[in-house]
């Protein structure tokens, strides 16, 4: 029995070696090379080329490589009768709660338009806003969403959360499914996406939701690309509905070159790094699973493939 490594960003052998270290009596491979792919029954995957899990005919698992599963559960190719399982880790929470409150923190003392100013030579001072003068929206309260919202309120932040079943969290305004969705968007001055990326989600970041939202909202999406309409949120910046936006996730990664957002002042672009997989903080939970997986019991962190998340 053997795990599969398949990714296409040259880090499979570093991901191989970090992992045989930690368990030097598994046997790992890398998708690519020579060796019995019968031997596969957990494939560990990021962005993986669709068609290569069908290699493997006896694959029970597949793990992502990181918190999304989007990548996995849209591949065709994805055996019907595996387990799905993401990574769930403190650190990946910490980084992404960092990462958000970097952008939220930077929006607020305006700079991106001084970085903007800068580049011109301009000395043009602005009305900053404060914490306590700021709320913060947070679409989704899971692993990632109910991290970032905690630290936004213990450090003074006003936060209102939305999910799709009830929450409970110390200080925070939770809302609830679509019925909660119009009143969680009330008095919001930045909105953070940190949803799932599913068929109930897609495209979520739209005019009608632009425009639910107090004007001169800041965005930041930080979940996936296609959960924006990229046109309505141009428009929706251009009409001043949109102050701005913080976007890390595309439709298409690499941003093409010619793309406008980034030609757009008010849209700062950063490329999907808002909160990388440690391979050292998250191996025990991958080997874990494989050895979970062999003796036949629940699996940690397994994803409803109904659901999609
Ligand atoms: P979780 O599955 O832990 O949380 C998802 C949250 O979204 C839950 O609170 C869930 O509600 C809520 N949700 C799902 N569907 C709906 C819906 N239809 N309506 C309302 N709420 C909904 O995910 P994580 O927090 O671990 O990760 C979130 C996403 O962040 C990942 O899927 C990934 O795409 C992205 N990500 C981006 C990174 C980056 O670097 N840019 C890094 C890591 C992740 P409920 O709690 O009720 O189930
Ligand atoms: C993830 C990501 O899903 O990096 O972990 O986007």
């Amino acid at each position: 029995m053997a795990i599969v490594i398949i990714r296409q960003d040259g880090k499979s052998e570093e991901w191989r070696e970090s992992l045989q270290k930690a368990a030097p009596g598994i046997n790992i491979y890398v998708h690519g090379n020579e060796f019995p792919k019968e031997e596969v029954i957990m494939a560990l995957v990021w962005k993986h080329p669709v068609g290569s899990l069908s290699n493997y005919p006896r694959l029970q698992l597949v793990n992502s490589m990181g918190a999304g599963v989007d990548f996995i559960l849209d591949d065709p190719d994805l055996p019907p009768q595996v387990a799905v399982c993401r990574v769930v880790d403190p650190l990946l929470a910490e980084d992404m709660s960092e990462f958000v409150l970097s952008l939220v923190l930077g929006h607020i003392k305006n700079l991106n338009t001084y970085h903007g100013d800068h580049r011109r030579r301009w000395w043009q001072p602005l009305p900053y806003r404060r914490i306590k003068e700021t709320k913060v929206g947070i679409m989704g309260l899971g692993a990632l969403g109910a991290t970032v919202a905690r630290d936004l309120k213990d450090l003074g932040f006003a936060v209102s959360g939305w999910s799709r079943t009830k929450k409970n969290l110390p200080g925070i305004t939770t809302y609830e499914g679509p019925g909660g969705f119009q009143e969680f968007l009330g008095g919001v001055s930045v909105l953070v996406c940190l949803l799932p990326l599913t068929p109930e989600t897609q495209g979520i970041l739209n005019t009608e939701l632009f425009y639910a939202l107090p004007q001169g909202t800041y965005l930041i999406n930080v979940a996936r690309g296609g959960h924006l309409q990229e046109d309505d949120l141009l428009q929706a910046i251009d009409n001043g509905q949109i102050s701005g936006a913080s976007l890390d996730v595309f439709e298409r990664e690499p941003l093409p070159v010619n793309h406008a957002f980034w030609d757009n002042e008010n849209i700062l672009i950063t490329p999907h790094v808002a909160s990388v997989t440690d391979i050292d903080s998250v191996a025990s939970l991958l080997l874990e699973n494989y050895r979970r997986l062999k003796a036949g019991q629940d699996l940690r962190f397994e994803v409803s493939l109904s659901r999609g998340y």
